[in-house]
């Protein structure tokens, strides 16, 4: 692969967009590659989380650009019909991300625009660096976002503050992303690996089956009426009974012995 690296470490697998000479912007190239890393991702049981990041610049600053979004020089010349298709083709790539069954930590490392903001957004949990830089600046190219924006950023931050950035072009910075709920956190540059990798460990930690039943049951009943919802996630409980897990860490907690009690349960993700 040209422009995505994909590192496995143990149960975490760290997924980076690596375009410098565009400072990470999505060609088809590039969501053809990320595409195929999520078949990868999918089909290793061993992964349970994932992080997306961006690798750095020409100049090897690591901190310059997550993703400063579609590929400008591949767009301009479109037709109407190329144009639906390639915003077919990022929405399917970040579709599949949103419903991976592991979840995705974005670790957005500088710029986030346009198709950058976007594919951030098709994660399950944002962080940032604190010089990181959000925006959706389409209108100011002559197009609509076409990579999901009007649609998710509207359901992470309020229609009300998307309408504004969208009609505006405005970019904004970490600290307001904090303030309006893109982001969950933000960090000093330097830090913003290891926090992300922290976050990463803890959640695969976890019973790893009802963790992807957690994301599931949530996704899927944002998209439902709540007496719908509410089934969604009686059925995906009711599943978790029939887990190797479910008995290691409800045994574990009603282990007498106080030792054996605090223990951590190594889920087994049966
Ligand atoms: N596409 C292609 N090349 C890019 C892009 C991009 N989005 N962004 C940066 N580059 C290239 C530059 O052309 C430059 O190349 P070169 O060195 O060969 O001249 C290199 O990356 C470095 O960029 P700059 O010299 O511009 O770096 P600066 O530090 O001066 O500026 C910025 C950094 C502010 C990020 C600036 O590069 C910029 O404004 N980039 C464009 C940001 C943008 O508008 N992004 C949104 C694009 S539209 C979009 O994402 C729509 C998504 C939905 C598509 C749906 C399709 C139907």
């Amino acid at each position: 692969m040209n422009n995505v690296t994909l590192e496995i470490e143990g149960a975490i697998a760290v997924l980076t967009i690596t375009r410098p000479a565009a400072l990470n912007a999505l060609n088809s190239e590039t969501l053809d590659e990320i595409n195929a890393s999520l078949t990868e991702i999918e089909s290793n049981a061993d992964i349970r989380v994932v992080i997306l990041t961006g690798g750095p610049d020409k100049k090897g600053n690591a901190f310059k650009s997550f993703v400063a979004g579609a590929d400008i020089g591949e767009m301009s010349t479109l037709t109407k019909a190329e144009g639906e298709a390639f915003g077919k083709k990022g929405n399917d790539v970040f579709r599949r991300i949103e419903t991976l069954p592991v979840p995705v930590i974005c670790a957005i490392n500088g710029f986030a625009l346009g198709g950058g903001c976007e594919i951030a957004m098709s994660c399950d949990i944002r962080i940032c660096s604190d010089n990181a830089i959000f925006g959706q600046p389409e209108v100011g190219l002559g197009i609509t976002p076409g990579f999901g924006g009007t649609q998710r950023l509207a359901r992470v931050v309020g229609v009300g503050k998307a309408k504004e950035m969208i009609y505006s072009a405005r970019n904004i910075k970490a600290d307001e992303a904090y303030r309006i709920g893109l982001v969950n956190n933000v960090y000093p540059a330097e830090e913003l690996m290891p926090a992300a990798k922290k976050l990463a460990s803890i959640i695969a930690a976890n019973a790893p089956i009802a963790v992807r039943a957690c994301k599931k049951a949530i996704n899927d009943g944002l998209d439902a009426a709540m007496d719908d919802a509410i089934v969604i996630e009686e059925k995906l409980f009711g599943s978790c009974f029939e887990t190797e897990d479910q008995k290691a860490g409800m045994g574990n907690f009603l282990e007498k012995d106080p030792e054996k009690k605090l223990k951590v349960v190594p889920f087994q993700n049966k």
